[in-house]
């Protein structure tokens, strides 16, 4: 006997019939303010199809063009992974906990300020900032000290580009970043794990190697919020934590910063921290990792690299005694 019922055609019932009548209706009052927000925001801006209420808030799509010279071969983590495991300790500290609690990020406006040691102090909104220099895709994998890692699309520039423009003096030597910490939109800074804000830093040199990016979004789209937007750093040949998320100030300093890991454990996190088996973190082997999305019972675990593979960067260290300077 045919079962006759309403369809758009391919059998499926209409979105009205199986979602609860306010729930639908929320959703297209939603999507409406929304694409009124695209057509208000950079001019960059334009909301993605994927149905973004999979994951919570819709994101912006971010076009950028695909840098060949920056690509891992390995398979990429899918977008769901790397949006659901994170380490942002302003959210919580399970890995669930950013995607979770990151809502209350507010994003915009969002200015980054750039001080100290440069000639060319400025304080950027994040169009500005986006705008900048062209956007580049870029696969990089990323290693955390805990023993996992992913392989990331990320959207973003290096941040020599931005560098430039502020023309550092000849005091400079290292560059520290800071991150947000607002007890209103943060969740964790209540908790004392770690010393708020987020601080991280590198060497100037570190800081201008093309590798370093300054990152605005991944997988064709602005940053999750658990990801770090609207803007992070990311420096793919150290430990996942180097890579600060949600990045209010950027200063130029003669002397070597403090970071916030290095003073909660400097026995377990020093300035450095390159990816490098050959020095294991007191608690983690760092020989090998878990690639995030290949944890089946019988997957092997992967080798960890030096500079986790991008050996490009050793030149940076010539004549460091490594095992010192972890
Ligand atoms: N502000 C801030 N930045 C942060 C962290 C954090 O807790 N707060 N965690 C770091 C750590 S330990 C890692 S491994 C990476 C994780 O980035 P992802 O969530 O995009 O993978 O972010 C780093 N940046
Ligand atoms: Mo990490």
């Amino acid at each position: 006997m045919l079962i006759k019922r309403q369809s758009h055609g391919d059998g499926l019932p209409l979105p009205s019939e199986i979602t609860p009548r306010e729930v639908f209706d929320a959703r297209r009052s939603f999507m409406k303010q929304m694409a009124v927000a695209s057509v208000t925001g950079a001019g960059l801006l334009e909301f993605a199809s994927r149905d973004a209420f999979a994951q919570g808030a819709p994101l912006a799509k971010l076009a950028a063009r695909p840098n060949s010279s920056y690509v891992v071969m390995d398979k990429q983590t899918s977008f769901k992974d790397a949006s659901t495991y994170n380490n942002y300790y302003e959210f919580g500290t399970d890995k669930a906990d950013p995607a979770q609690n990151a809502g209350t990020l507010k994003t915009r406006p969002w200015t980054i300020a750039i001080e100290g040691e440069v000639k060319k102090p400025m304080t950027l909104d994040i169009d500005s900032l986006t705008r900048l220099a062209p956007l580049e895709e870029r696969i990089y994998r990323l290693r955390c000290v805990e023993g996992w890692s992913m392989v990331i699309p990320w959207i973003g520039y290096s941040l020599s580009e931005l560098i430039k423009k502020v023309e550092p003096t000849s005091n400079a030597k290292y560059v520290e970043f800071v991150t947000l910490a607002d007890k209103n939109q943060m969740p964790g800074i209540g908790d004392r794990v770690l010393q708020w804000p987020y601080t991280e830093g590198l060497r100037l040199d570190e800081a201008n190697h093309p590798l370093t990016l300054l990152t605005l979004g991944m997988y064709g789209e602005v940053l999750p919020n658990q990801n770090g937007a609207p803007v992070r750093i990311i420096v793919p040949w150290k430990y996942g934590f180097k890579s600060a998320k949600s990045i209010v100030k950027i200063r130029f300093l003669k002397e070597q910063p403090k970071t916030a890991w290095n003073i909660s454990a400097p026995q377990e996190y020093g300035f450095y921290s390159n990816v490098n088996p050959n020095v294991d973190h007191p608690r983690w082997s760092q020989a090998s990792e878990r690639r995030i999305g290949e944890d089946g019972f019988f997957t092997k675990k992967r080798k960890t690299l030096m500079f986790n593979g991008y050996n490009e960067v050793a030149p940076l260290y010539a004549g460091m005694d490594l095992k010192k300077f972890f």
